[in-house]
């Protein structure tokens, strides 16, 4: 392995991340994949379009233009675990799990470690918008798992992927087609338990219609045909990650995030302006990155808090 990214893969490793690099001639060919499932209707073009229009996937295949011509592409990915929320209200206390991932504050960290170490070797680093479980799956970092989540050793899926671009140079790299964990040729448990049966027998990739994180990552009101009881966390979804073998060491992983006394969850439940919660609720919610998620969890929050009712009954 060449020397830089040798010293690199050590730096990020140091502070908990693994990272793998590819070079950006293979873009085209992450294009591509992305072409084949619009034409062959494994994605409905109107569908991903919404999709595209509400995360902003305006995807980098063509590297952009801020740093030097770029010529690889750094995938970093750090474990993280579930965080616990407690919200007491009528004296009584209610729980709300938000899923690895949604905390980002380590991307700034990865991007800061990256940037330090490659100004030492005259090399310049950006953020780079790319399907992050795709490139670490054709890098080798990871695996996808049936549920279309991907999956690293000792860390299962409980961690957060980054992409960033680079003019360090890359000529030597492993990429390789997309592989899924030999766990799932004969397991189907994520199958049977996803309560929404977003994950299908006839196909691999996830009905993202169907899923749950679809709905409650926006602030609609659910369909009809949606059943509360089925909402888990305080945004996402973890059932498929957390009835999942390939994830056994690590479902327990849970860090209390905070506790919301009884007049904040008052507030949240009543969709108290943003910008009139007092500053302690503010910073609560922004150290669990969910002041910018705060317009989902007056709904969010409610089904959780009634689900938790209906059980102590
Ligand atoms: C849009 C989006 C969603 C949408 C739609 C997802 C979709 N598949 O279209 C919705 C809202 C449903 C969603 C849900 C979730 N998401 Co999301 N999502 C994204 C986002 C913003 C873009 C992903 C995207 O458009 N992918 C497009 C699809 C086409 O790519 P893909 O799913 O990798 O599909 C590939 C494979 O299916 C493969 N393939 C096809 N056929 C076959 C066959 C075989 C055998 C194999 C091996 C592979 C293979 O090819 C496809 C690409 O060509 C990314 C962020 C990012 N920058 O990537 C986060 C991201 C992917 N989401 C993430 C997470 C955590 C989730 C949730 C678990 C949230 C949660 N905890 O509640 C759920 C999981 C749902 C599920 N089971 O997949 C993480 C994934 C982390 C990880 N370790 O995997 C990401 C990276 C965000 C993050 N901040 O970290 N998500
Ligand atoms: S539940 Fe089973 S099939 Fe689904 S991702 Fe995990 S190991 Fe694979
Ligand atoms: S996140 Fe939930 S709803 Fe979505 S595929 Fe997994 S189990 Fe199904």
């Amino acid at each position: 392995m060449d020397m830089i990214i040798e010293g690199l893969q050590q730096r990020l490793s140091s502070v908990d991340f693994k990272n793998a690099v590819v070079s950006t001639r293979h873009l085209p060919e992450l294009r591509r994949d992305f072409e084949k499932l619009l034409e062959e209707k494994s994605l409905d073009r109107n569908f991903y379009d919404e999709i595209v229009s509400r995360y902003g996937l305006q995807w980098h295949f063509d590297p952009p233009d801020t740093i030097p011509p770029a010529k690889s592409v750094i995938i970093t990915a750090t474990p993280q675990p579930k965080v616990s929320l407690e919200f007491l209200l009528s004296g009584k206390g209610y729980y709300a799990i938000i899923p690895p991932t949604y905390v980002h504050d380590t991307d700034k960290k990865a991007a800061d470690v990256i940037s330090r170490y490659l100004s030492e070797h005259g090399y310049e680093v950006c953020d780079a918008l790319l399907p992050t479980k795709l490139l670490a799956v054709r890098s080798g970092l990871a695996r996808y798992g049936r549920n279309n989540i991907t999956y690293i050793d000792n860390w299962g899926s409980y961690h957060r992927l980054r992409a960033f671009f680079s003019d360090m140079p890359c000529d030597d790299d492993c990429w390789q087609e997309p592989v899924a964990m030999e766990l799932c040729n004969t397991c189907t448990t994520c199958l049977k338990e996803c309560p929404t049966k977003a994950i299908q027998q006839d196909r691999f990739l996830v009905n993202a219609g169907k899923c749950l994180t679809f709905f409650n990552e926006k602030a609609d009101e659910f369909p009809q045909w949606f059943d509360p009881e089925w909402h888990n966390c305080l945004i996402g979804c973890m059932i498929c990650q957390d009835m999942c073998p390939a994830n056994k060491d690590h479902t327990a992983w849970i860090m209390p995030g905070g506790e919301f006394s009884e007049e904040e969850t008052v507030m949240i439940l009543d969709g108290v302006c943003k910008d009139k919660l007092p500053s302690r609720t503010i910073e609560k919610l922004t150290n669990v990155c969910m002041l910018e998620e705060y317009d989902l969890l007056r709904r969010n929050l409610s089904v959780l808090i009634n689900k938790q009712k209906r059980s102590k009954t």
